[in-house]
């Protein structure tokens, strides 16, 4: 990562002058959005239709013990009429989503804004006939079909709260999202097709209800046919309701600040927990980024290719794209279903000209060869897009000659589950691209590197510390769900004063900004969060493990793979059948991606005199990097770390 030294990819003229956002215009709104952010965000404000206007604009605390978050508190919205009802008069025959199922022998979908509107509204009748009011949870549990973007809009519609649980997520996972949200309803389908492999959702949800209060009703979606085993009074038909339930429904006015919804993401300890976003911010904040950075003007076919499961998915297939009336691309299968040239495919077939994806899946498919990508027609394109994780400057390059054609900006957008929507990239039309860095800050966005032992904020550049963001902007987080406290101590404690990202930067000469992986103990697997607490409570909850400690180590797809140390039970035996039987159990108790790539027998782990165990130097050798293990002096045992290193697993 070298400072200015790195070759730079300006915007093209083309770009520049087409563009929604060029870099004179970048320069005033960003100052302007500093300087003063109520007169900035009242105007943003005005994107999304208000059925009562706001007055107030910015309302927010970060005092640790006080901590508060409110935008456009005393106006009055519905999401769902923002993302449908607004665009029926002027886009009614539109295609909102188009659906491309997991085979390509399957018929893809063009579904419309007027065929959103009756599909949303019979599934919202369904919830109120279910029981389902305003403030009431609704766990979502399905594959990337459309009736996950019409479980999600019937919900805003009638002020439910959603939680999507990612349909890779185990039973157990499902339950404590269920028990943890108090949910009233899980809807989900027979089972889910991806890679030409059915998992069986309504089972897994079965069996996740056998732990879960016995009046949360299930709603289930036909999308196989497969068998699935019926609990009469319990469970729903999704398909026979839909087809007698009225196409319309009131929407329900919600204030700004209701919860829109929750969505569990892993954090450095305990449990993952529930991140809140409310209306009226959230809203405004997709809508403007997901118009800005992505570029997207009226007509354009517009693909993320992530699973509505993760935030991605929230902000930038459904509730920005829909809000801006665009045509979002909504892909059941996966990147190399029936073969590594699927999602070129896909973007040859449906025209697509913005495409979103993950690093991860540009260097799985970069490994295939050039020759799946060379078959396919991809001149539709117009600008390419990353997110979840640092992008290798090998994968950048790749996406930008192989993929973009050399013609295609490449937004690297950094941001969170907490953040509702991008805090740093670059915008197409303004910044010159530099492979790898995360760039500028979008409006409203104050970073500061803060030094991490004093939490001095360091000026000038280059500097390089933890990143924190000074200000609030409408999209962030309002608390976690049930424990304001928890909100509080996780995001506001370390760094008074500010929002603490629980990332690491540099700020290079330029000025701008490269994110340099997390500081806490939060492993990137895929570009999917995993608390290193949770696996190890999974490892710890097998009856043969006494303790176990899990790090991240580099790994050429995944970017991070996950390395556990266990100490097993006096007299258990470590065969090799017990690290099979150890990675199924983790998969079962958490889900497929939280898999063990590697478990190493540990007959001690090294600990302070106090018994925290040093993840510092459990870090070190599991990347191999064992030379420069620091300082082991106040280990209770140093012993333990030989043993460690002489058999640390071999990670090719
Ligand atoms: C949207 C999303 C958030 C964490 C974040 C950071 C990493 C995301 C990144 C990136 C470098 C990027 N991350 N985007 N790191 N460059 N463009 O991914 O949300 O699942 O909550 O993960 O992902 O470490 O803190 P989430």
């Amino acid at each position: 990562m070298s400072d200015t030294a790195a070759k730079t990819y300006p915007p093209s003229d083309a770009m520049a002058a087409n563009a929604h956002v060029d870099a004179t215009k970048y320069d005033a709104m960003y100052a302007a959005s500093i300087s003063d952010p109520d007169g900035f965000w009242r105007e943003q404000g005005a994107r999304i239709d208000w059925i009562k206007p706001f007055t107030q604009v910015k309302d927010v605390d970060f005092t640790l013990g006080n901590v508060s978050i409110n935008w456009y508190a005393d106006g009055q919205l519905n999401v769902a009429a923002n993302c449908i009802d607004r665009h029926l008069e002027t886009r009614g025959d539109q295609t909102a989503i188009i659906w491309e199922p997991d085979s390509p022998e399957d018929e893809a979908l063009h579904i419309t804004y007027k065929e959103l509107h009756a599909q949303t509204c019979k599934m919202a009748n369904i919830l109120r006939d279910l029981g389902v009011s305003k403030g009431d949870r609704v766990i979502i549990y399905l594959p990337m079909i459309p009736e996950a973007a019409y479980a999600m809009l019937a919900c805003a519609r009638i002020g439910a709260i959603h939680s999507i649980v990612f349909a890779g997520f185990s039973p157990d996972a499902l339950a404590a999202r269920v028990n943890g949200s108090e949910a009233k309803v899980v809807i989900t389908a027979d089972e889910a097709p991806r890679g030409g492999r059915n998992t069986p959702l309504k089972t897994n949800a079965d069996q996740a209800l056998l732990h879960c209060k016995d009046t949360v009703k299930c709603l289930v979606v036909k999308r196989t046919g497969g068998q699935t085993t019926w609990v009469d009074g319990r469970d729903h038909d999704y398909n026979a309701l839909a087809a007698d339930a009225a196409d319309t429904c009131t929407p329900e006015v919600m204030d700004a600040e209701d919860p829109l919804f929750i969505l569990y993401t892993s954090g450095s300890t305990g449990q993952p927990k529930g991140v809140v976003h409310t209306t009226g911010g959230y809203l405004v904040y997709a809508a403007m980024t997901h118009e800005v950075t992505f570029d997207y003007h009226d007509g354009d076919i517009y693909w993320c290719t992530a699973d509505v499961g993760w935030v991605t998915g929230h902000s930038y297939i459904v509730y920005g794209p829909l809000a801006n009336g665009a045509t979002t691309l909504m892909f059941e299968g996966v990147p190399t279903y029936p073969d590594a040239s699927r999602f070129w495919q896909v973007c040859e077939k449906h025209k697509v000209n913005q495409f979103y994806t993950a690093p991860t899946a540009l260097r799985a498919l970069m490994g295939q060869g050039n020759s799946f990508v060379e078959k396919c027609d991809l001149s539709s394109l117009k600008l390419l897009g990353t997110v979840g994780e640092p992008i290798n400057p090998e994968a950048w390059n790749w996406y930008n000659e192989i993929i973009g054609g050399g013609r295609c900006p490449i937004v690297d957008t950094w941001w969170q589950t907490e953040t509702g929507g991008h805090l740093m990239t670059p915008l197409p039309g303004a910044h010159a691209m530099k492979p790898g860095s995360a760039m500028k800050p979008f409006f409203g966005i104050k970073p500061v590197i803060l030094e991490p032992t004093t939490a001095e904020e360091l000026q000038g550049n280059p500097v390089e510390g933890v990143l924190c963001i000074a200000d609030s902007w409408p999209g962030q987080m309002r608390s976690v769900w049930g424990d304001h406290e928890r909100f509080e101590k996780t995001y506001f404690a370390d760094y008074p004063g500010y929002y603490f990202t629980g990332d690491g930067a540099k700020r290079d000469a330029d000025g701008d900004y490269w994110i340099t992986g997390r500081v806490d103990d939060v492993i990137n697997v895929s570009g999917h969060r995993m608390g290193t607490a949770e696996v190890e409570s999974a490892l710890v909850a097998h009856p043969k493990v006494a303790e176990a400690a899990t790090v991240g180590y580099p790994h050429d797809i995944k970017g991070q793979g996950i390395y556990c140390y266990v100490t097993l039970m006096g007299g258990q035996e470590p065969t090799e059948e017990l690290r099979k039987e150890l990675r199924t159990w983790v998969r079962t108790e958490i889900g497929p991606i939280a898999s063990p790539d590697l478990i190493q027998w540990a007959p001690g782990l090294p600990k302070t005199r106090s018994g925290k165990i040093m993840r510092r130097i459990l870090r070190k050798i599991a990347e191999d990097d064992f030379g420069a293990l620091g300082d082991t002096s106040t280990l209770a045992d140093p012993s333990v770390v030989d043993d460690l290193i002489e058999n640390r697993m071999n990670r090719s």
